[in-house]
């Protein structure tokens, strides 16, 4: 995949940084980013932790505020809502809405009641790493590790893996893997119409039948208070793999604010062997079934995740690397969320083939020490499919036609990162006007 070049006259970088910025800057909802105007217009987590790392690089301020936001509404539990809810945003704009979740945080902020995968402290670390803040690592650090003491409290299974209650919960909402055990819920009609359908085409969403199970679950969850799950208990290689990632960022985390990093260290080995010992197979992480104890074969791309983590067995990395070079074909340019030639396998279906930003950008961290060459064409295919489709929130692996809301928030977010890293190691500096500009206007 050539990547767009980025020239002293500049350039097709500049123009991806231009549209990036300016979509980052049109979400802004003065403390918050919204992942797109109209389909998604509340706060999300792990979007949230995304928009941060790209926010870094132009306006740390903002960066900073997002996930000081998102944590303001954390629960008294520890767990971060997947959705908090924006009170000047009409109740009907998004379904389901705060009415149907039914639940506040301490702070007031009406929430969902689930979770997604904890990629926040990863993001704190990238964050500080771009602009640096003591005053912010300390600040959010306790609350960092009362997220993740809220997923061993509530979620760890005995043999030491994280679960999933909903598919929603994983961020891969619509990954084949989640197939088998949702076959085992009964659809429930949803009680209003669906919002999503407003702003996508059917075709690159999921069907009304899974609507009726994701509400399904989501209602039989929140009649408990949030506290037993329902029929869904499903350990994520994706979800394990950021839970792990994020004890080896609270390490160094607590060393830039005074803590002893040695547990987080500790329980991040931890969590990456049971990892190792219960996900593995053939060369790829798989999920798990936590009900039945049974694999999911699904060849979702959340198998490769696993190697962002810095402690993964090198012959497992080795596999793994090929794994992406072989099935995923990531030396094209870009990572399929499932492997080409799997059931199910769709060009155009969200989750179920289009290529992710937030997924290409995690393999491609993962593969820079280890694969470089593929690191790079990961990198080039990520900038290729917004010069050629624009910030669009998933995109067709072979044509790189976008797919999806316009304007994603993390896409734009996650570019910059790259374009920032590739700067970095070509020894540039960031100087591109729209970046200065940019940076000027938020760092008032
Ligand atoms: C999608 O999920 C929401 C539900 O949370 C939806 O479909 O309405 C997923 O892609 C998820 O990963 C993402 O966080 C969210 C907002 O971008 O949209």
């Amino acid at each position: 995949m050539t990547a767009p070049a980025a020239g002293p006259a500049g350039t097709a970088a500049d123009g991806i940084r231009r549209a990036a910025v300016r979509v980052l800057a049109a979400g802004w909802h003065g403390a918050h980013t919204v992942p797109s105007r109209g389909l998604y217009p509340h706060q999300w987590s792990w979007d949230s932790a995304f928009i941060a790392i790209g926010n870094a690089r132009w306006a740390p301020r903002r960066a900073r505020l997002e996930l000081a936001t998102l944590f303001g509404a954390q629960w008294a539990d520890g767990r971060v809502p997947h959705i908090v809810f924006d009170p000047a945003v009409p109740a009907d704009a998004y379904f389901p809405g705060p009415d149907f979740w039914a639940a506040r945080a301490p702070s007031g902020a009406a929430t969902s009641g689930i979770v997604q995968p904890p990629v926040h402290a990863l993001a704190a670390r990238l964050v500080h790493a771009a602009d640096p803040c003591p005053a912010f690592l300390r600040r959010i650090y306790p609350r960092l590790v009362a997220q993740q003491e809220f997923l061993r409290a509530a979620r760890r299974t005995p043999d030491g893996l994280l679960v999933i209650v909903h598919p929603w919960e994983s961020g891969m909402d619509n990954s084949p893997a989640w197939d088998g055990p949702l076959a085992a819920v009964a659809a429930e009609p949803l009680g209003a119409a669906r919002r999503d359908l407003a702003h996508v085409a059917a075709g690159e969403r999921p069907t009304d039948r899974d609507y009726g199970r994701y509400i399904a679950l989501a209602r039989a969850y929140r009649d408990t208070g949030y506290r037993r799950a329902g029929a869904f208990a499903v350990a994520d290689p994706l979800f394990n793999a950021l839970y792990a990632a994020a004890e080896s960022a609270l390490a160094e985390i607590a060393a830039e604010c005074g803590h002893d990093p040695g547990p987080h260290r500790r329980e991040a080995a931890r969590a990456t062997a049971a990892m190792v010992g219960h996900l593995y197979q053939d060369g790829l992480f798989h999920a798990r079934d936590a009900r039945t104890g049974r694999p999911l074969h699904s060849g979702s791309a959340a198998g490769l995740i696993p190697l962002i983590l810095p402690g993964l067995p090198p012959e497992i990395a080795a596999e793994l690397t090929r794994a992406a070079l072989d099935r995923f074909g990531v030396a094209g340019g870009t990572l399929p969320s499932l492997a080409p030639g799997s059931p199910g396998f769709d060009r155009a279906r969200y989750w179920r083939g289009p290529s992710w930003i937030n997924l290409s950008w995690l393999l491609w961290r993962g593969l820079r020490h280890r694969a470089p060459e593929a690191a790079d064409a990961l990198a080039g295919g990520m900038l290729a499919a917004v010069a050629r489709s624009g910030m669009r929130e998933y995109f067709d692996p072979v044509t790189l036609a976008g797919h999806g809301c316009h304007d994603f928030a993390w896409t734009a977010a996650l570019v910059l990162d790259v374009l920032a890293e590739r700067e970095d190691a070509a020894g540039g500096t960031q100087s591109s006007e729209s970046t200065a500009t940019a940076r000027n206007s938020s760092a008032r």
